[in-house]
């Protein structure tokens, strides 16, 4: 039997039908705008090989390069003890725009939250405790992707690698916040990132807050670079977890010195200094984020990928390409 097309039960159905139509239709419309506009306003940063704000002038001569020089003496500190500190990396204006683009990028729904390659809101294993740790923010605000060309941080990089050109590794943020900021447990880099060779990496780590004693500045075992490569610990998990993995020598030559350090202010160590910082509590923020680098010409030690969402360089390769810029070459 067929139904009366005309009768009102047979209408009816047919105007809910429409209805549906028409709900599913803006619905599809609303999921195809917003995926527009996400795919419109995320910028990877990272296809970016140099600087694209005006944050930092980049030296046109030979000449105009020299201010940014370490001194004979300071690269010689970081051979014999491990560190060179006080570095000034950055004026007032700077310290503003990097604290407004943190601001920006703590909150997980920011827009381009999905090119962090590590994203811990508090990483401590302390539950009374908040370290905010992360990685990858360089492919996100154009003052943290600028930093990378510094010419304050590449020519002393640059030194302090023996001449070499310089390759960008990855950056870090680490935040501790007033009155229960973590620990970073005592470690040596180079322990977490045995995925790369040779050993010839650096670390740059710069305030955004006066880092003191009190709010819980970086702290350095001076020579401890001459230990060789101990077991990585849990990085923010217990302060002393490193102990297990030293030598009776080892501890009895264990003594911390603090890096106080006024905001702007940088401290570069070596791939294999043990060092640390304790808890804040205090009731001013620490705030610093933190550049690595490696001398061109380092290659991948793994075929699994090396940064999460980074797709992976076949072991032996080079590393190189859109995720590890080449920041400083003097032959250039
Ligand atoms: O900011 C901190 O307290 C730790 C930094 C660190 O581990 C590093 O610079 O490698």
């Amino acid at each position: 039997m067929y139904s009366d097309v005309s009768s009102p039960q047979c209408y009816s159905h047919f105007l809910i039908f429409i209805m549906i139509l028409t709900l599913f239709h803006r619905i599809d419309v609303e999921i195809i705008g917003i995926n527009y506009l996400t795919m419109t306003e995320i910028k990877d940063l990272a296809e970016k090989h140099r600087m694209v704000s005006d944050m930092f002038k980049l030296p046109k001569s030979k000449e105009a390069w020299e201010p940014y020089r370490l001194t004979d003496e300071q690269v010689a500190h970081f051979h014999e003890e491990g560190y060179v500190s006080g570095i000034k990396m950055l004026n007032e204006a700077q310290i503003t725009v990097l604290r407004n683009d943190l601001e920006e990028i703590l909150d997980p729904k920011h827009q381009a939250h999905e090119l962090f390659y590590e994203f811990h809101s508090n990483e401590s294993t302390d539950l009374d405790s908040v370290l905010f740790h992360s990685l990858g923010h360089w492919r996100i605000t154009e003052g943290f992707h600028d930093v990378l060309w510094n010419p304050a941080f590449v020519m002393a990089a640059h030194q302090l690698l023996d001449s070499k050109p310089v390759r960008f590794w990855h950056d870090q943020l680490f935040c501790k916040p007033a009155k229960h900021g973590g620990v970073v447990a005592w470690h040596q880099d180079y322990s977490y990132w045995t995925r790369t060779i040779a050993m010839q990496h650096l670390t740059c780590w710069t305030g955004l807050d006066d880092a003191t004693v009190e709010n819980g500045c970086l702290h350095y075992i001076p020579k401890s670079h001459k230990w060789g490569l101990l077991d990585a610990p849990e990085l923010a998990g217990d302060m002393n977890g490193i102990m297990a993995y030293l030598t009776e020598e080892q501890k009895a030559a264990f003594k911390p010195v603090p890096i106080e350090l006024k905001k702007g202010y940088a401290t570069f160590h070596h791939p294999l200094m043990v060092h640390g910082s304790y808890k804040n509590e205090s009731n001013r923020s620490r705030r610093a984020f933190v550049l690595n680098v490696f001398a061109d010409g380092t290659i991948s030690n793994t075929d699994d990928e090396l940064l999460a969402g980074v797709p992976p360089i076949p072991k032996g390769n080079k590393m190189e390409g859109k995720f590890f810029p080449l920041l400083f070459d003097a032959e250039i």
